[in-house]
């Protein structure tokens, strides 16, 4: 159910409207306040948590950004249908970042807990899906859809197989969606991190902070602010110039399982 409504039908002349999924930590919420800070963009955040997205509209009006939010679940079907539309027809996205996503456990598959594997598959695919599906026979030429994937859409490792398989999808629609979209001019981009240090892990290991942070130790993770940069140069080259697919990775990860963690 959408709980926010947009206080404006227009976004200011000549803003390029942007909207985040999963706004409300980290990657996205890097996204935005880049974004932000560029100027000339008009922003509308995505997530389910309303005071985190309450904060942010907040902080970002009184700074003279112009910024709408929508409260939604990615899972729920109707839900983004229903958000999505609401969008007046001037605030029809130029870009969207399809962030939203997450991992949820990490252990053999057959030891693996069926609602986890719901939860990813829902989340990072068929959220992916519903938001993507609401929105793009809106989008037109010049628009770009990014879908943040991962170094786990391409490279296996143990214990990962249904983040593996999520991310592996988004990597395969990426593909297929640039094919469908590209009669359209609309352009689909792929921006696949290696380990960044946000409340992903924090999420995976169900609030068990300690389990979290082991995963940083030993070497210097990406942090949100890396990735955030990379999607905002993605987005602002020129219309002809289309950044298919980045793999952006800390300097101490040499793949999905491979890590330096003697270098810090
Ligand atoms: P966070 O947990 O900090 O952020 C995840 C975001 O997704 C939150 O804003 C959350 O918002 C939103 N989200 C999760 N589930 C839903 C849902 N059902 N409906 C709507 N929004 C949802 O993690 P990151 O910032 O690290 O992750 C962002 C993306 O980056 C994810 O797709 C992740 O897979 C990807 N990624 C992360 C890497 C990492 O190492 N951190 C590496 C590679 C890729 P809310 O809870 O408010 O709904
Ligand atoms: C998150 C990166 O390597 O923890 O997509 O799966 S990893």
């Amino acid at each position: 159910m959408t709980n926010f409504a947009f206080s404006s039908s227009h976004p200011p002349q000549d803003h390029v409207v942007m909207m985040v999924t999963g706004a409300t930590s980290d990657i996205g919420e890097s996204i935005a306040r880049h974004a932000a800070k560029a100027g000339g963009f008009a922003l509308v955040l995505t997530g389910r948590r309303k005071n985190r997205l309450s904060a942010l509209v907040a902080e970002f009006r009184s700074k003279g950004v112009s910024v709408e939010a929508l409260a939604f679940d990615v899972r729920d079907r109707q839900a983004t249908i229903a958000a999505c539309s609401s969008i007046p027809a001037d605030w029809t996205p130029k870009v969207l970042i399809n962030n939203a996503g997450l991992a949820v456990g990490l252990g053999p598959l057959d030891e693996g807990e069926w609602d986890d594997w719901d939860r990813m598959l829902d989340t990072n695919i068929k959220g992916l899906l519903h938001v993507t599906k609401s929105l793009a026979p809106r989008m037109s030429r010049g628009c770009r859809i990014v879908n943040i994937g991962s170094i786990a859409g391409r490279q296996a490792y143990p214990g990962a197989a249904v983040y593996n398989a999520s991310k592996f999808a988004v990597d395969g629609l990426t593909q297929a969606m640039r094919m469908d979209l590209l009669p359209r001019g609309i352009q689909v981009i792929q921006i696949a991190p290696g380990a960044v240090h946000t409340e992903f892990s924090e999420v995976r290991f169900k609030g068990d902070v300690q389990r979290a942070e082991s995963v940083y130790q030993g070497f210097q993770p990406l942090v949100a602010d890396d990735v955030a940069e990379t999607v905002m140069f993605a987005v602002t080259r020129p219309e002809h110039v289309c950044i298919q697919d980045l793999l952006v990775m800390p300097s101490d990860q040499a793949s999905a399982y491979h890590f330096n963690r003697s270098a810090s």
